[in-house]
């Protein structure tokens, strides 16, 4: 056995049952020996996203894998780490290394230099014998604490030797879990309950932990209504009575205006990193956060208390404090609280409602995002958006069902064509879940030939794409460029293109045609066919954002 073939040996004992890669790395060929399957993507980001949506959907129970060549493999995979670092994505990436006499003499790429800022763990293999030593400690900094990507650089001349018997025993990690100290969560329950306008602000933490019915039964016995943050959309039911929705930089008005009055937040499984694609939380509040990593205390906001470890264990400890504080039934229905939620929501949809059901030609956004919500099983679907207007406009209106991760938000980093990938590892992960990418034409362009990589690896996706023929909202972000060489529009027939790549390809042109089309999509996605929806769209730049209400007063 060489120390390719033991690599291949440790990922089988972590679970791992396939792995993306691009497209020649002596593991491949190892990792097909032990059965588990290489899938090739169009290019290496492809192929990250695909293993990044795939850790994702799995919570990190199965960690996706990428193995990139060297050169310009793993040169070209920046994008696809640097987003799951972003995100705090469990990842493992594998590319090969151009052998110890090369790596570290310039102009030789050192993928270990280049990705130590953007991995939790990057480190090359030098010596064939610290194999599954290094495997080991990679999977344990993909797994402990606040997840994300590590780096093992395979040195080809050192991997290719054979490894002698006493060094080749593997043992998977195991990932611990740990609870916040008890005088702590006392004190946050005390603050939580003494409060006037408390708000929780869960963020994929809860999801990461599985905690999704603990953080209900806390909100319920505190009467506290709940915000998701854009990554934590379906860490709670969007039709809960105190859900307020998600804060991407669209938000339901709800969220705005608890952001606005709360004067006591509680963050739960959440970094509380500062984004331009969500909320800042405004100033003036008692700040608790709760979180796996300490040094996300302290980080974007001074924090009054902080609870350091894992979501679920900690709402499992404030449930049990709340129930010795108030009883077993918590405190009674805050009707008032629960009028003003629904008053807000009413608010809301009067504002929107004309522009969800508008009948212009060519369809609005907004129209095929109220489609898609009429068209899908929300439980059995699992859902993203793309970068650009299409996060915007999808996010707030699409309701997260009482499915964990019945939609897949992102956004700290935000790479166009990121959905068509991630979809393809959602649904490796869950294949029974009909699984369905939003996205625009410039997003298209970006990963559209990995629909052919769906097609040939059987893993049946659907993807709509709005087609304006633009790069929404860049008419006035650079009028001289747009007006005299119309520099942010571009064309194309990417339903044609999907039917040229193998899949099925459906165009659509008036808002009736979006309900019929997603319901041939799931037949056709349940017969094992790909499916690419183009819906002909027009530009929409009015979002759903309400900055008056972050400033009310108490
Ligand atoms: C790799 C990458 N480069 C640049 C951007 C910046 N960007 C965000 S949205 C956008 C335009 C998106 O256009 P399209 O996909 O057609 O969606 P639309 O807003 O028109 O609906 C651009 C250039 C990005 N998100 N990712
Ligand atoms: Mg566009």
């Amino acid at each position: 056995m060489n120390g390719f073939d033991l690599i291949a040996r440790c990922l089988k004992e972590e679970g791992v049952t396939w792995m993306a890669c691009f497209p020649a790395n002596p593991l491949i060929e190892a990792a097909a020996k032990v059965d588990i399957r290489p899938i090739v993507f169009r290019q290496e980001r492809g192929g990250i996203n695909a293993a990044d949506g795939f850790s994702r959907q799995t919570l990190g129970k199965q960690v996706g894998v990428f193995a990139a060549q060297d050169g310009p493999g793993v040169e070209n995979s920046f994008g696809g780490i640097a987003q799951a670092w972003g995100e705090g994505v469990p990842l493992l990436f594998l590319p090969q290394g151009a052998g110890t006499d090369k790596y570290s003499i310039a102009p030789n790429f050192s993928a270990v230099r280049n990705y130590e800022k953007v991995t939790k763990l990057a480190l090359s293999i030098d010596d064939v014998t610290k194999t599954a030593r290094e495997m080991r400690r990679a999977f344990h900094a993909i797994r402990q604490g606040r997840p994300g990507p590590a780096l093992v650089e395979m040195q080809r001349d050192i991997l290719s030797q054979e490894v002698p018997e006493n060094a080749m025993h593997y043992e998977a990690s195991k990932p611990m879990k740990y609870a916040p100290n008890r005088n702590a969560v006392k004190d946050a329950v005390s603050q939580l309950l003494s409060a006037r306008h408390p708000v929780i602000w869960a963020g994929q933490g809860v999801l990461y932990a599985d905690a999704t019915s603990e953080l209900m039964i806390l909100a319920e016995l505190m009467q506290i209504p709940v915000i998701t943050t854009m990554e934590a959309k379906s860490a709670f039911p969007d039709d809960h009575p105190l859900a307020l929705g998600s804060a991407n930089r669209t938000a339901p008005k709800g969220v705005y205006r608890w952001l606005g009055i709360s004067d006591t937040f509680f963050a739960v499984g959440s970094a509380l990193t500062r984004t331009s694609f969500g909320q800042d939380v405004p100033p003036g509040k008692f700040m608790i956060q709760s979180t796996v990593s300490p040094e996300d205390i302290n980080k974007d906001y001074d924090i009054d208390l902080g609870l350091v470890g894992d979501a679920k264990l900690t709402l499992e400890a404030m449930i049990d404090e709340v129930k010795a504080q108030v009883g077993e039934d918590g405190r009674p229905k805050n009707e008032e609280l629960h009028s003003m939620i629904t008053q807000t929501r009413r608010e809301w949809l009067e504002d929107w409602m004309p522009i969800l059901t508008s009948d212009e030609v060519p369809v609005n956004p907004y129209r095929v995002v109220h489609e898609i919500n009429r068209a899908v099983d929300h439980d059995n679907t699992v859902l993203t958006h793309d970068a650009g207007n299409p996060r915007d406009q999808i996010m707030p209106f699409y309701k997260a069902s009482k499915t964990p991760l019945s939609y897949i938000g992102w956004g700290k980093t935000t790479h166009l064509g990121f959905g068509i990938p991630l979809m393809i590892g959602a649904k490796l992960a869950d294949p029974s879940k009909f699984c369905m990418n939003f996205m625009g034409d410039l997003a298209f362009g970006h990963t559209g030939t990995e629909i052919e990589t769906a097609v040939r690896a059987e893993v049946p996706i659907t993807t709509l794409v709005i087609n304006n023929r633009t790069m929404g909202g860049y008419d006035t972000k650079m009028p001289t460029a747009m007006e005299k060489f119309g520099a942010g529009n571009q064309g194309g027939d990417y339903a044609g293109m999907g039917m040229a790549l193998g899949a099925k390809g459906i165009h659509v042109d008036k808002a009736e045609g979006i309900v019929p089309a997603i319901a041939e999509a799931q037949k056709a996605n349940e017969n094992g066919e790909v499916v690419v929806i183009e819906v002909s769209t027009r530009q929409d730049t009015r979002f759903s954002q309400y900055p008056e209400l972050l400033t009310q007063e108490r």
